[in-house]
């Protein structure tokens, strides 16, 4: 493709928010995620609170760049069951998932027993209901496609692995509770922009080529991991099947507040919104400091992954 200009166009006003937006005490504002409900944009971000533990804050847009924060934190650690016991640590980067007229929430627990996803639903943002934890230790980074395959909801995560390097799988489930079927799709590629770990970003949403994937890939040098986002195109009925991979990232960290910030050089996606006009808003959190967003042309970024690929494993 021979395109001109970034493929995201940042927003102006980015950050689009910080941690000063908020009004309870909190040391961060990054790793949201978003979904459009009812014509008004609803956030769900990470913050850690002055203790470095995690909890998640609610936020309300009308364009998708203009945001209000809610004055009390949407979700906090469990005080009940075994929820109880597995997010004793915190709560971390939430992904919504529109899944059949509701929103499904996949975010990390944090416990004395490691890091392993919890899911939960809501219908209007206001009553949120917790349904099971949903790995073992060491999964992070659960997105959960649109629409069932064969009566059977899939999800893409991302297992921690000291022998091959951290990829994406997909796994199903009947019900939400019980996954599997697993397998993995998509791996790093030696000497390449991702080659240290890959991990799913964005819930996949549709397009006419396929399930258009924003993922993040990490990168390491002398100077620390630098982590960038990238674009997957997965088979519009059967989502294990990649189509195209882009072979360049889509998006790295430049502006100040992704070059530096508590963790420097981060550019990471939980969310991003597409809109009728053919454009989606990706959105971001900048060196694990603030909230970012962008524009992109949904087409740019299918055709890069039909046109400029590399391969999926
Ligand atoms: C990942 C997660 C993210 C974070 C990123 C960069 O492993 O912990 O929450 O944004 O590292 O620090």
């Amino acid at each position: 493709m021979n395109r001109k200009g970034p493929l995201v166009k940042r927003y102006d006003g980015n950050p689009i928010l910080t941690r000063d937006d908020v009004p309870y005490p909190v040391a961060t504002l990054h790793n949201a995620g978003v979904v459009k409900h009812n014509d008004r944009y609803i956030m769900l971000f990470r913050s850690h609170l002055h203790n470095g533990r995690s909890v998640i804050g609610l936020a309300e847009s009308t364009d998708g760049f203009s945001f209000s924060v809610h004055p009390e934190p949407f979700l906090v650690p469990s005080h009940d069951d075994i929820f109880a016991e597995y997010e004793e640590f915190g709560v971390e980067d939430l992904r919504i998932n529109p899944v059949e007229g509701e929103y499904l929430l996949t975010y990390s627990a944090y416990s004395r027993h490691g890091v392993r996803i919890a899911l939960a639903r809501t219908r209007d943002f206001k009553k949120v209901e917790r349904i099971a934890l949903i790995t073992q230790a060491d999964l992070r980074n659960v997105v959960i496609f649109p629409v069932k395959f064969g009566g059977r909801y899939a999800r893409l995560d991302r297992p921690h692995s000291e022998i091959s390097p951290w990829s994406i799988w997909i796994s199903y489930s009947p019900d939400l509770v019980h996954w599997g079927d697993s397998r993995v799709i998509m791996k790093p590629v030696p000497y390449h922009w991702d080659e240290m770990k890959i991990g799913p970003g964005a819930p996949p949403f549709k397009t006419d080529k396929g399930w258009l994937h924003i993922y993040h890939g990490v990168f390491k040098t002398m100077a620390g991991a630098v982590y960038r986002l990238g674009a997957a195109l997965h088979n519009l009925n059967d989502p294990a099947e990649i189509i195209g991979v882009s072979d360049q990232w889509i998006l790295q960290p430049e502006d100040p507040w992704e070059v530096s910030g508590y963790v420097p050089n981060v550019v990471f996606t939980c969310g991003a919104v597409p809109e009728n006009d053919g454009t989606v808003k990706i959105y971001w959190g900048g060196a694990d400091t603030v909230m970012c967003a962008g524009t992109a042309v949904i087409d740019d970024l299918v055709q890069l992954c039909l046109t400029n690929t590399r391969s999926a494993v």
